[in-house]
């Protein structure tokens, strides 16, 4: 379907209940809480289903306020944002999927097709998807709705610094500055103020980063235990891959977080390896350069598997 094919079906909806991925991050809280406002300004109704609520940082920016953690069968429509399959909707997908008018708007290229009504566009922030369809929609675009809209430009672009910062993404953040989005503010507040324990978990976590294939591959373990002793929660992990990255011989990074004894979030970054499909192969999928997956296992195994399989798209 075409964006304006899309933006013609939600137009008709008086309401909506719009969902986040779990592990929520700035671009999909930024797409659902701008679809939001964008039907508050229309004078319709909508909600936001956040499963694992907002992560503390983002709930500081004061824009993503008031998110349900599950919902009811009561709105016009049911729209995932940022969702690349059903699952990534976390436990509300149970109600998703009961429904028949779903939307599905995404930009991972590994995205199933799982809704009534899908829109999936590889650019760089699904924010971008949601401001070229709230432009469809003919709403007026705000402050905070500029705001709502950059925060899923700067997080999913690193910044305007990762390989997705094109001329799109730089228009699009450019409208935004245009029309109220302060660009230097929610830097400030994304990137460049965490507490005490969080560094100091940081730099644990580094010191026990692995090399392998030539120190073309890094990885990095985050444990429960660590989190716990210092008060920490997944959310305050994010961005700690990017300092392995950082590291000119390393073409994949992968950071192991373990969710639960024997389970394992585990996410990718690479500089050009389809990190895509070596997610693929533990049940997982995303975009080229950066991708996750949620494979079980002993430690050690889960950790040979990525060093193997890696190590295939390496040579
Ligand atoms: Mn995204």
């Amino acid at each position: 379907m075409r964006l304006d094919e899309i933006a013609n079906l939600i137009k008709k909806l008086e309401s909506a209940l719009i969902f986040c991925h779990i592990n929520p991050d700035g671009d999909t809280l930024s797409c659902a809480f701008s679809l939001k406002y964008a039907f508050e300004i229309m004078g319709k109704k909508a909600d936001v289903v956040v499963s694992d609520g907002v992560p503390r940082k983002y709930a500081a920016l004061g824009l993503f306020n008031g998110a349900l953690e599950c919902g009811v069968a009561r709105y016009d429509g049911y729209i995932s944002v940022d969702c690349s399959i059903e699952g990534q909707i976390g436990e509300p997908y149970k109600l998703y999927a009961a429904q028949k008018n779903t939307f599905n708007i995404d930009h991972h290229v590994s995205n199933s097709r799982y809704a009534k009504y899908n829109y999936v566009e590889n650019v760089g922030a699904c924010s971008m998807i949601l401001y070229k369809l709230i432009k469809l929609l003919g709403t007026p675009i705000d402050e905070r709705l500029a705001n709502t809209l950059m925060v899923g430009l700067i997080t999913d672009t690193g910044n305007f610094s990762h390989s997705n910062t094109d001329f799109e993404a730089l228009k699009i953040a450019a409208e935004l500055s245009g029309l109220g989005a302060d660009v230097a503010q929610l830097n400030l507040l994304l990137f460049n103020s965490q507490p005490k324990n969080r560094a100091l978990l940081y730099v644990e976590v580094m010191r026990g980063m692995k090399f392998y294939h030539d120190d073309r591959m890094a990885l990095i373990t985050i444990t429960k235990s660590q989190l716990s002793r210092y008060g920490l929660t997944k959310s305050d992990t994010e961005g700690f891959i990017d300092f392995p990255m950082t590291i000119g011989s390393v073409a994949v990074a992968v950071s192991v977080f373990e969710n639960a004894p024997k389970s394992y979030k585990i996410s990718f970054r690479s500089k050009g390896v389809n990190v895509n499909e070596i997610a693929s192969v533990f049940g997982g999928g995303g975009h080229v350069r950066a991708s996750g997956a949620m494979p079980k296992g002993y430690y050690e195994d889960v950790v040979d598997k990525l060093v193997f399989t890696v190590g295939n798209y390496l040579d």
